[in-house]
């Protein structure tokens, strides 16, 4: 089972401007081939359908937990991908007239659908506007092999993840690259301590794979020295997948170059952040918008719920 609270896992600037092509860029780490959505859907369908869970419980607990932060990077690339797309000003009054074309600059940004389609909002896309699909999803029923793809799919999605954030200016979609740049590296190295439980390989003296110097990216800061890169969270309540401090902790250490300290696991979820309020586009629905009545409805709901 899932619980939803209503936060997000970092706090993301606003934007100083609309900017739908920064949008379609983060889009990559949402739908492409080694995004959010493929993180989440490999951790989550091999959690379901793992076996012996109870003799492999630490193993599992590993998978299932950070399947729960994933829906947490879905959401918050998400987050990104529409404050981007709408920029820093609402536009609940409206009045534009159509005839003027005001949109037309619409026409011109990346992902034309993102705005046509989809109202600035994010979708299960790449950067280019393909679609995410489940051949991204590897589940072999074999352990060692699900762990080594979940190694290498984190290794890929750094690289991604660097590459978005070399093509962006702005700070609120580089916040989002460098959240997921510091916590993409603990699930990298989180596999690989998995794999050299199992295997006595020590596949983490291959890490950083690539070779990411996160001191190097300003947005990685202030996670490093919050030690974000030695804390996997079990996302659950009680001691539920604390079994995964067998594999997370024991002694293990923090990547060189990283700031040092032993590898912990923390019961629950990490300080969330507010989710920023994005309004509704007036202009969008020209020459007849008329929320007002929406917005009475739920205010009478509200407070029959008080
Ligand atoms: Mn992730």
């Amino acid at each position: 089972m899932f619980l939803r609270l209503d936060q997000l896992l970092t706090a993301i600037p606003e934007p100083t401007q609309q900017d739908p092509n920064e949008a379609a860029a983060l889009q990559e780490l949402l739908g492409g081939k080694y995004g959010e959505m493929s993180t989440l859907n490999n951790y989550m369908f091999q959690s379901f359908n793992f076996r012996s869970k109870a003799k492999l419980r630490p193993f599992y607990s590993i998978v299932a937990s950070i399947t729960a932060e994933e829906v947490g990077h879905v959401e918050l690339v998400s987050n990104g991908v529409a404050m981007l797309a709408n920029g820093p000003e609402g536009d609940e009054e409206g009045g534009a007239d159509i005839s003027d074309s005001p949109f037309a600059d619409m026409a011109d940004i990346r992902s034309t659908a993102s705005f046509i389609s989809n109202g600035g909002g994010a979708m299960p896309v790449d950067s280019n506007g393909i679609p995410w699909n489940g051949t991204f999803v590897t589940t072999t029923g074999n352990l060692i092999m699900d762990l080594l793809f979940n190694f290498h799919l984190e290794c890929g999605a750094r690289i991604h993840k660097l590459r978005t954030y070399s093509t962006l200016t702005g700070a609120t979609g580089r916040e989002v690259c460098g959240y997921l740049l510091v916590r993409g590296s603990v699930h990298a190295h989180a596999y690989a301590l998995a794999i050299k439980k199992l295997t006595g390989v020590e596949i983490e003296k291959m890490l950083p794979c690539p070779n990411i110097d996160l001191s190097r990216i300003p947005e990685c800061d202030k996670y490093l020295q919050a030690g974000k890169h030695r804390m996997l969270y079990t996302n659950s309540t009680g001691d539920t997948y604390k079994e995964m401090s067998g594999i997370w902790g024991n002694g293990e250490q923090a990547l060189p170059g990283d700031p040092p300290g032993e590898l912990e696991v923390v019961e629950g979820v990490p300080d969330g952040a507010k989710i920023s309020n994005l309004t509704g586009t007036a202009s969008a629905f020209t020459p007849d918008y008329a929320p007002e009545e929406m917005f009475e409805i739920a205010t009478k709901l509200f407070k029959k719920s008080r």
